[in-house]
């Protein structure tokens, strides 16, 4: 079902159209308002004006989430905040995250679009949905609440946790769409199989799923326990939250970008150079209509790959693959992004420990778990157990408190963790997604 059948189904030029003029006025506006536009642009020789295609688009330097860093936290906005109505943060490289910025016309478009979404995936009037995201500054809970209430759907703003509770709430209310991420689906349909609560006597008919990476084979597994449709959801807080692409319900093949908003680009993430169609690499975004924090061919870090194909369901937007992976070395761990270097700041802050560490990644109980292994100072290794313990719950307590994810630290013995010669190896991840 569309949202916006006429721009859903735009031919291709008229679509194309759209976005250079869209386009050739945002890059007008950043370079105008945004200091760091004018300087980038200019170092790249190049002017607004110049962009006579969307060829040209390859013209344009990238932005990247250093440079939002950099500016943080107001640094990249490009309208003044008297206009700014909403805030909302993620993950960035290290302690700081990265801040975007909404006007009043930003909301609209992403409630639009996340309706547009949400319709795509069969999702209609009438639905029940039960919103499972987390509210707060990620954007997965308040971006699929306004686009439910757009469609004119019902919404339970139940937000993450108390998994008893989820159960008998969408039980009892009689849930009829599931949003939350992939892993909290199956951690649901195991503490219900625990309740006794048969997910085949429920009302659910569609789970719309996102915020971490999955596979074809979790997607079987979801279905078959959940008793549902399971849509695969694309977005990130930086482009605009949830509902930059999704699935439709038709084909469940390839996520539809919404075009007449952002100017998809897969390049080579070493040469930065465009592949070939068809072929993968990272995806990079141009967001062609908003106003508070318009970015300019971000590099969004994800792999994919995009394809301009037909598709039976009759819209016209390209579709990117399932994402396959990250060219950086963000781990998303129960849906909190997480860099290692974070991790180490945060370890080099703490007396005793010493800067040698390994994150080991895994998944129980389709819960992820986080162990960190630190080497401690030679000293305190002889000293009793309880000044031990004491100094792992510290660290435990202090990644918690500042990155929002829970992980049990293991203090081993000086020289323990492999040495490397080259690029130290940080991370073993043992999860099993393909
Ligand atoms: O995760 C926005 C979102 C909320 C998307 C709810 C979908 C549903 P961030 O916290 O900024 O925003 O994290 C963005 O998460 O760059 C990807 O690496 C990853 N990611 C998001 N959706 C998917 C997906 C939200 N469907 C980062 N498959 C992105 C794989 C995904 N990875």
């Amino acid at each position: 079902m569309f949202f916006n059948e006429e721009f859903e189904t735009l031919p291709r030029p008229a679509l194309e159209a759209l976005q250079l003029k869209r386009l050739q006025t945002v890059l007008e506006r950043v370079y105008a308002s945004v200091p760091f536009y004018k300087a980038s642009f200019d170092r790249a020789g190049i002017k607004p004006a110049d962009v006579a295609s969307l060829a040209d688009l390859q013209r344009l330097p990238f932005t990247t989430k250093q440079d939002m860093r950099d500016a943080y936290p107001y640094g990249l906005f490009a309208a003044p905040m008297e206009d700014i109505v909403r805030i909302h943060a993620s993950s960035g490289t290290t302690g700081k995250p990265t801040v975007v910025g909404y006007t009043q016309r930003d909301i609209e478009t992403w409630t639009d679009l996340m309706a547009r979404s949400l319709a795509a995936a069969g999702v209609h009037r009438g639905d029940i949905i039960h919103n499972a995201y987390g509210y707060g500054l990620f954007t997965g809970g308040l971006g699929a609440h306004y686009g439910a209430e757009r469609l004119g759907a019902s919404v339970i703003p139940i937000s993450g946790g108390n998994t008893k509770r989820q159960i008998m709430i969408m039980k009892d209310f009689g849930s009829t769409v599931l949003t939350c991420t992939p892993s909290y689906s199956l951690f649901m349909a195991e503490a219900a199989r625990e309740e006794g609560v048969d997910f085949r006597n429920l009302k659910l008919r569609v789970g719309i799923f996102g915020a971490e990476p999955w596979s074809e084979a979790m997607r079987g597994e979801i279905e078959e326990k959940l008793n549902l449709a399971a849509i695969d959801i694309y977005g990130l807080s930086e482009i605009m939250g949830p509902g930059v692409a999704i699935e439709c319900i038709e084909a469940k093949h390839g996520l539809h970008i919404w075009e007449d908003h952002f100017l998809p680009e897969i390049i080579d993430p070493e040469t930065g150079m465009w592949v070939a169609p068809g072929e993968k690499g990272e995806l990079v975004i141009t967001t062609i209509t908003k106003q508070g924090i318009p970015l300019i061919r971000y590099r969004t870090r994800d792999i994919t790959s995009l394809s301009y194909e037909p598709c039976p369901c009759g819209r016209t937007h390209a579709r990117i693959a399932r994402m396959s992976g990250r060219s950086d070395d963000m781990l998303i761990i129960r849906g909190v992004n997480v860099f290692p270097s974070q991790i180490e700041a945060i370890l080099v802050g703490i007396e005793g420990v010493e800067p040698h560490y390994l994150l080991i990644v895994d998944r129980k109980d389709n819960l992820d778990t986080l162990e960190v292994q630190v080497e401690v100072d030679e000293r305190l290794f002889s000293d009793e157990v309880k000044v031990l313990q004491g100094l792992a719950k510290r660290i435990e307590k202090e990644i918690k408190d500042m990155l929002g994810v829970t992980c049990t630290a293991k203090l081993v013995e000086p020289r323990t963790i492999a040495r490397s010669e080259g690029k130290a190896k940080r991370v073993i991840d043992n999860r099993q997604l393909v």
